[in-house]
């Protein structure tokens, strides 16, 4: 659906588009000026996406984050990444989401401060580590 967005041919709330990205509301908004910012070329997750692409991106989503907070005044505001299914992600084309917040939505992005085991942090750092 996103590169329907991006050629046209599916309509949207634009907001910004430069060369590598496009900007447009989210019809599906938790709050007023929910909006998402997608590389114009198809990376269904992070996984897949060209560093540079997510590069374009993230310059588009400072500037629609700047706007969204001058022009809604928002509590706060999230940058929201969601990659494969257990992490809700419904649109198989890379996007950041800039979701404006209020003192208690109780929008579930949010966890408790809980102080984790250090030992089984330095252990779960290792296993990446291996990774990189
Ligand atoms: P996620 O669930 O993180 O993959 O986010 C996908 C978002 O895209 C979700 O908030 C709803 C929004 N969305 C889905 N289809 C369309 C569409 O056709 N147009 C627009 N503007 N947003 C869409």
């Amino acid at each position: 659906i996103f590169c329907k967005i991006v050629a046209g041919e599916v309509p949207c709330f634009k907001l910004f588009e430069d060369a590598d990205t496009l900007a447009f509301m989210d019809i599906n908004p938790v709050h007023d000026g929910h909006c998402l910012i997608i590389p114009k070329a198809h990376y269904p997750t992070v996984f897949d996406i060209a560093p540079e692409a997510f590069a374009a991106a993230a310059r588009t989503a400072i500037r629609l984050a700047k706007a969204v907070n001058d022009a809604v005044k928002p509590d706060g505001l999230n940058l929201v990444q969601s990659n494969g299914k257990g992490a809700a992600q419904s649109v198989g084309h890379f996007h950041l989401h800039v979701v404006p917040r209020q003192m208690d939505d109780g929008l579930l992005v949010n966890w408790d401060l809980t102080p984790g085991d250090r030992g089984h942090i330095a252990e779960v750092a290792e296993r990446i580590r291996a990774f990189l």
